[in-house]
């Protein structure tokens, strides 16, 4: 049977974006080498702040009709402040893809790894060990508002939220239905509908709706504080979380946190349908305070290239990587970055995993 070619577009943004998408190549290229996997990777140069400083934007104007012939989209980073206001090099880029290609689910697992020292007392692996499940084309992101009276005394701002009755039953149901595949079937449905008094406790009737027609799965609706301190106290309560955009977006920083280091976090912007590439990022931005140092942390890159090949339906592949990500961990700590307690480069420990994943 003729194996499918897997059309990627590869774009390293700005920042360590630029270091840790070469380790994710070197991988890929250690993936097609033993197993029967074609990509046919396109390198893309924008959708930077170099283009923006070029060109006066983030993208060409046919962004758009050059990628949505691939089947996903492989991102590193985006920001470089120093050049181009974070508002704008987001909303320029990664918001548009995600908008524009309907990616309405970002997935980011948390996972406490053997061999990763844990800032929680006592943790050990298999106790944080859970899916965020992010709404990513709504809510609190949005640029609907103004300023009145700008720069007087009766100055006003004004920023709107946006919660669809089909961007929240879209969100609800992917959560619950990995909630219902999960052992454990249960789901966290992050809110704070005491403080924000229309459009969540709206959010949690939805999700009450939704949870008629997955009976199996427990439900446990928690204002936003005091999940995110269980986050830290009782990370073992979760198993799914669903949430926001922007409560999402805090809580996939916070939760890899507790398991060592942001440097280790994955996600998949999906469009569950794929009527558009998906997108596969490291949960991290660019960091530009440690960018030129070959120190970054290539596992959340090389890990969302994981969950790329498993989308596309390479499981074997993605299984594969998973455990030479396992082994690199567990092995020399000449093999692993400084964030990890190492001593070795994004290059090196990137070599290690592509290395163990061509054995
Ligand atoms: N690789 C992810 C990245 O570059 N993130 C930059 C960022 O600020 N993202 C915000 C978001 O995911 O909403």
């Amino acid at each position: 049977m003729n194996q499918p070619v897997h059309r990627i577009a590869v774009i390293p943004g700005d920042g360590i974006g630029k270091e840790v998408m070469p380790e994710a190549l070197r991988v890929l290229q250690a993936v097609q080498q033993r197993f029967s996997v074609q990509l046919d990777l396109t390198p893309i140069a924008w959708a930077s702040c170099d283009h923006f400083a070029a060109h006066g934007d983030m993208m060409p104007p046919d962004w758009k009709a050059q990628l949505q012939d691939q089947h996903a989209l492989l991102f590193g980073a985006v920001g470089w402040p120093a050049t181009v206001p974070d508002n704008v090099s987001l909303w320029g880029s990664l918001l548009k893809f995600r908008r524009e290609f309907d990616q309405y689910i970002n997935l980011r697992p948390v996972r406490l790894f053997e061999g990763v020292p844990c800032p929680l007392a006592g943790r050990k692996p298999g106790d944080i060990d859970y899916f965020i499940v992010r709404e990513n084309t709504e809510g609190e992101y949005t640029k609907l508002g103004g300023i009145m009276f700008e720069g007087t005394e009766r100055e006003v701002v004004i920023q709107e939220s946006v919660f669809s009755r089909h961007g929240s039953d879209r969100v609800l149901k992917y959560a619950f239905e990995l909630a219902n595949s999960r052992p454990r079937k249960h789901l966290t449905v992050a809110t704070k509908s005491n403080g924000i008094a229309i459009s969540m406790p709206w959010w949690d009737g939805r999700a009450d709706a939704m949870h008629a027609h997955y009976p199996a799965v427990a439900v446990d609706k928690q204002h936003i504080d005091i999940l995110s301190a269980r986050f830290v106290l009782q990370p073992g309560r979760f198993d799914v979380v669903v949430a926001s955009n922007l409560f999402g977006d805090i809580l996939s920083d916070l939760g890899p946190a507790t398991t060592g280091t942001i440097g280790l976090a994955p996600s998949a912007n999906l469009n569950p349908e794929r009527t558009f590439p998906s997108l596969f990022e490291p949960v991290h931005g660019s960091a530009p305070d440690i960018y030129g140092q070959n120190i970054a942390n290539p596992v959340a890159m090389i890990w969302s290239a994981a969950l790329m090949l498993q989308f596309l339906g390479e499981q074997a592949a993605h299984d594969a990587i998973l455990r030479a990500i396992e082994a690199t961990l567990t092995g020399p700590r000449s093999e692993v970055t400084r964030d990890l307690g190492g001593s070795a480069s994004t290059t090196v420990m990137g070599q290690a995993i592509a290395a163990r994943v061509a054995a």
